[in-house]
């Protein structure tokens, strides 16, 4: 141990000091200013070292530990009191408030998934992992492909099942009243075998009712290849239907039309909730759920197809009627209403 100087009392004094006065402070404050004194800049430590190089050669190695020694102890003393005051501070503050540690945390309000979005996610996956891929199109469309391209020209009556928004006065944009013009759009961009389907949202302008909505979800799908036929399409949507209703279900076709389409069906499928008739499929124990056929020469040509090499089926799902059906919901305005006391059953 070196000799103490003048200015300074010796090093196990200096310590024995510090850690009394660390030991009884009462506040973080007085930690803080204790912590200053010591360790600060130009405090007891910071002269202890400066006064190092001053020192007979032989001392100035056993000043110079010394002095960082008694940093390191009274910083870890600091910081262990800085502890102990934290914790007296908190048990204090437990004991005095009324507060009851033991009261079960208030469960935090989760999210999940709307019930559209589910099924949406239920049937891409079906699809998927039967080689469709899953396409997009534009919400606000071209009329070009909302109709023309699908074989309804500007004077045709067909124009007057879809009851229209129209985006300008020019009659150029929509707001696509079916996900059919994807079909056109996907022929321009896939090159034929292909496989796809069009899950997303479309628009008409109707009185709405607890089966009508003027914002509703279908999903498109489209199939080219060579050789393709209703036997296809069949059985394509028999297999969706046990994936999405987990057991076979009679189905039958009745002839729909539909200019896109030649020949064209609406699908019913048997009642997946009764046998002898129900409020769900109106007492008839059949339920409408998809209009589809064989895509139209003329839509192939418009897509860039020849219809002489290749044929193709389509559909379109009521996406919305099918969730509907899959959650028991008999309101379709339910499911983009917003009621969150709606919602939080899914
Ligand atoms: C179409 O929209 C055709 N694009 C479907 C199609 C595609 C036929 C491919 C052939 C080939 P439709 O207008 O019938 O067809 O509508 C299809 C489905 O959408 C209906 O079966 C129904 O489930 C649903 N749907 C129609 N209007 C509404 C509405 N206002 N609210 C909720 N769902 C509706």
């Amino acid at each position: 141990m070196h000799e103490p100087t003048q200015a300074q009392p010796a090093l196990p004094e200096l310590l024995n000091d510090g850690l009394a006065r660390v030991a009884t402070a009462r506040t973080t404050d007085e930690l803080r200013a204790l912590e200053r004194e010591f360790l600060g800049k130009g405090g007891v430590i910071a002269t202890l070292l400066a006064a190092v190089p001053s020192l007979p050669a032989e001392q100035r190695r056993a000043a110079g530990q010394g002095a960082n020694e008694l940093k390191s102890k009274l910083a870890e003393a600091l910081a262990a009191r800085e502890r102990e005051l934290q914790e007296q501070h908190l048990s204090a503050e437990l004991a005095g408030a009324s507060f009851d540690p033991t009261l079960p945390a208030t469960p935090p309000r989760t999210g999940s998934l709307h019930p559209l979005t589910q099924v949406t996610r239920e049937l891409e996956a079906i699809f998927t992992s039967m080689g469709y891929a899953i396409l997009d199109g534009p919400e606000v469309e071209r009329a070009y492909y909302n109709f023309e391209a699908l074989n309804i020209p500007a004077d045709h009556p067909a124009r007057e099942m879809h009851d229209t928004f129209w985006c300008d006065r020019a009659g150029s944009l929509v707001l696509r009243t079916h996900t059919s013009p994807v079909q056109v759009r996907a022929m321009e961009r896939l090159k034929p075998p292909f496989r796809a389907i069009v899950p997303g949202k479309v628009f008409r302008q109707e009185t709405t009712d607890a089966s009508h909505e003027h914002t509703f979800h279908q999903m498109e799908g489209l199939v080219v290849g060579e050789g393709i036929t209703v036997g296809h399409l069949i059985g394509t949507l028999k297999t969706f239907l046990r994936e999405v209703f987990r057991r076979d279900l009679e189905v039958r076709l009745r002839p729909g039309y539909f200019p896109f389409v030649e020949p064209g069906f609406e699908l019913d499928a048997r009642c997946p909730f009764c046998t002898k008739g129900c409020s769900v499929c109106k007492q008839s124990t059949w339920i409408e759920l998809c209009p589809c056929g064989m895509v139209h020469p003329n839509v192939l040509r418009a897509g860039g197809i020849d219809p002489e090499r290749w044929t193709g089926f389509a559909f379109g799902l009521g996406l919305s009627r099918l969730t509907m059906l899959r959650y028991r919901i008999d309101d379709v305005r339910h499911l983009l209403g917003g009621d969150l006391r709606f919602l939080e059953q899914f």
